[in-house]
């Protein structure tokens, strides 16, 4: 099917069940095919919670979220979830070698697509390192990847997809800056026709942003550019300076 992957919220409210204060309130934003849109916002402020709703982990409460003008509701989960990768902020490894992890969910990829998506995750590298390389073993009996390492796995899992929407949840926050910069310019030229929402931490990594969205206590405060919400955002600034 022809999907460009933009992505529309309208007045979106979310309440996760057993709670009565929502956690998401009147959230209205376009993410046009192919942007890069940064979502930012202090601990608790609901980023996480915003962006498990495009693949529907949970459903909205009220409102609508539209994947090309079409509600997700509407769409067939399976669908919805093929066109959709999604890098969770805790990442997620089993026990098994690195091949397997990387290829969990894309079982038929080629070890050629592997070590592409490898290589933009900037996990291709330290793979080799190791004496067993792709099929070093993780978890119990096998080695201990660093925060970082992990993370970059996770990437490379998501990419494998190529997917049309593509969800970063603080996805680099382990990563050091120079290997965060590697992997932010490798994404660039990877992502031409993907549309990618990111939740990070770094100035860096946000103003390269096409549009940026700052989120507080559930709420868009502000939405802009870099530049623009230098000039009229005092949160966005307090995270530039801080
Ligand atoms: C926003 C609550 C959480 C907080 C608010 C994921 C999750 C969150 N919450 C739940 O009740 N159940 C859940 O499953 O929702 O939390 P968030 O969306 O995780 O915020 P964040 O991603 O901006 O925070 P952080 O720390 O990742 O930067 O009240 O208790
Ligand atoms: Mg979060």
């Amino acid at each position: 099917k022809n999907i460009k992957g933009k992505i529309e919220f309208k007045n979106v409210d979310f309440t996760y069940s057993g709670s009565l204060n929502p956690v998401l309130k009147n959230i209205s934003f376009v993410c046009n095919p192919g942007e890069m849109l940064a979502i930012v916002g202090s601990t608790g402020s609901g980023k996480t919670s915003l962006i498990n709703l495009i693949p529907r982990f949970y459903d909205v409460t009220s409102g609508e979220l539209k994947i090309d003008e079409i509600n997700v509701n509407m769409m067939n989960l399976k669908e919805l979830r093929d066109i959709i990768a999604i890098v969770p902020q805790k990442t997620m490894l089993f026990s098994g070698n690195i091949l397997e992890n990387i290829k969990w969910g894309n079982e038929n990829a080629s070890v050629e697509e592997v070590q592409d998506a490898a290589k933009i995750a900037q996990a291709h590298e330290f793979i080799m390192s190791f004496p067993e390389k792709y099929t070093t073993q993780l978890g119990q009996g096998g080695v201990n990847l660093s925060g970082g390492q992990k993370q970059r796995i996770s990437l490379a899992r998501a990419l494998l997809k190529k997917p049309k929407i593509l969800i970063l949840d603080d996805s680099t926050s382990a990563v050091d800056m120079t290997t965060e910069g590697k992997i932010r310019r490798g994404l660039k030229l990877y992502l031409k026709n993907t549309t990618c929402i990111f939740i990070a931490q770094r100035i860096t990594t946000i103003r390269e942003a096409n549009r940026i969205i700052v989120l507080d206590n559930g709420m868009i405060s502000a939405i802009g550019t870099h530049e623009e919400l230098m000039k009229n955002s005092d949160i966005y600034k307090d995270i530039y300076y801080s």
